[in-house]
């Protein structure tokens, strides 16, 4: 079994969502700590209370790093969801990844947002290095090669920084997420399942979607998050190659000879974690 941190900014696109329920109904994964990225007002802590409160589970929930975007948009999209929840949150987010680390030999640091909280807690604890195994997703080699990704752009000097500590991790890259067989619309079987399950926590996921739709016009997504939560499960899911990278001051990463050695996704098989995927979500 894998200890894990959840870092995440869910509460905009709903794939961080899928990725914690899978997580959550995943016996190989034990989740230790969920904190928030990006936030505003502690809303997507509360959210992520909210949906643990659905499905009986008893993980800490932590507040982390308010937004660093310049942006207006929040990119959360799930304020009616959360309209009555006053429930007071931690933000003590440091302390309380440190205490997660420490209580094991090893924690899998599973970074689904921004990496605003990642970049403190290596600069503040660097001798805890080698209890940690990190994995990113974000970032692209050919998709896009003048623009970061959505996660990078949140908090380009954290990414710089995390990219450039000598901590054990891997990327989980655009190049292998951004993928039809991966992409979600109103007329997936899996959002129709969704929609019409009995169960609670299936139809607030369902709703978050919907309101995801509703506010960004958006007619899909795809499922970056829960893809790389499992290729902790079954590490046959993706497969990972070592590449000289560099990351410019615009947080866009490049092949150079010069480069940092980093692990990155090479190819993902998407038969492989559908199969997975749907046993698990449906529980
Ligand atoms: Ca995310």
């Amino acid at each position: 079994m894998k200890h894990i941190i959840i870092d995440t900014d869910l509460g905009g696109d709903p794939d961080d969502l899928c990725a914690l329920l899978l997580a959550i109904n995943s016996p190989e994964l034990k989740i230790e700590l969920v904190v928030t990225s990006d936030e505003h007002s502690q809303r997507r802590a509360k959210y992520a209370k909210l949906f643990l409160s659905l499905v009986n589970k008893e993980i800490p929930v932590i507040s982390g790093a308010t937004s660093k975007s310049s942006k207006k948009d929040e990119c959360f999209a799930v304020d009616k969801l959360i309209s009555n929840e006053y429930t007071q949150i931690d933000n003590d987010y440091l302390v309380s990844i440190q205490k997660a680390i420490e209580k094991n030999k090893l924690t899998y640091y599973v970074c689904l947002g921004a990496e605003s909280n990642l970049s403190e807690f290596i600069n503040k604890h660097p001798h805890l290095k080698d209890k940690v195994e990190i994995i990113i997703m974000g970032g692209s080699l050919h998709r896009n090669r003048h623009r970061a990704g959505h996660n990078v752009r949140c908090d380009i000097k954290s990414a710089i920084n995390v990219f450039n500590s000598d901590w054990n991790k891997r990327y989980v890259l655009g190049d292998v997420t951004h993928k039809d067989e991966i992409l979600i619309n109103e007329k997936h079987s899996f959002f129709k399942k969704l929609s019409s399950s009995e169960k609670h926590h299936l139809n607030f996921v369902a709703k978050s979607i919907k309101y995801f739709f509703n506010k960004y016009h958006c007619v899909f997504f795809w499922l970056h998050d829960p893809l790389t939560v499992a290729s902790l499960i079954d590490e046959k899911i993706i497969k990972f190659t070592n590449l000289k990278l560099k990351m410019n001051s615009k947080g866009v990463i490049s092949i150079s000879k010069e480069g940092r050695e980093t692990l990155v996704s090479e190819s993902a098989d998407y038969k492989l974690f559908w199969k997975l995927f749907k046993e698990r979500i449906s529980n």
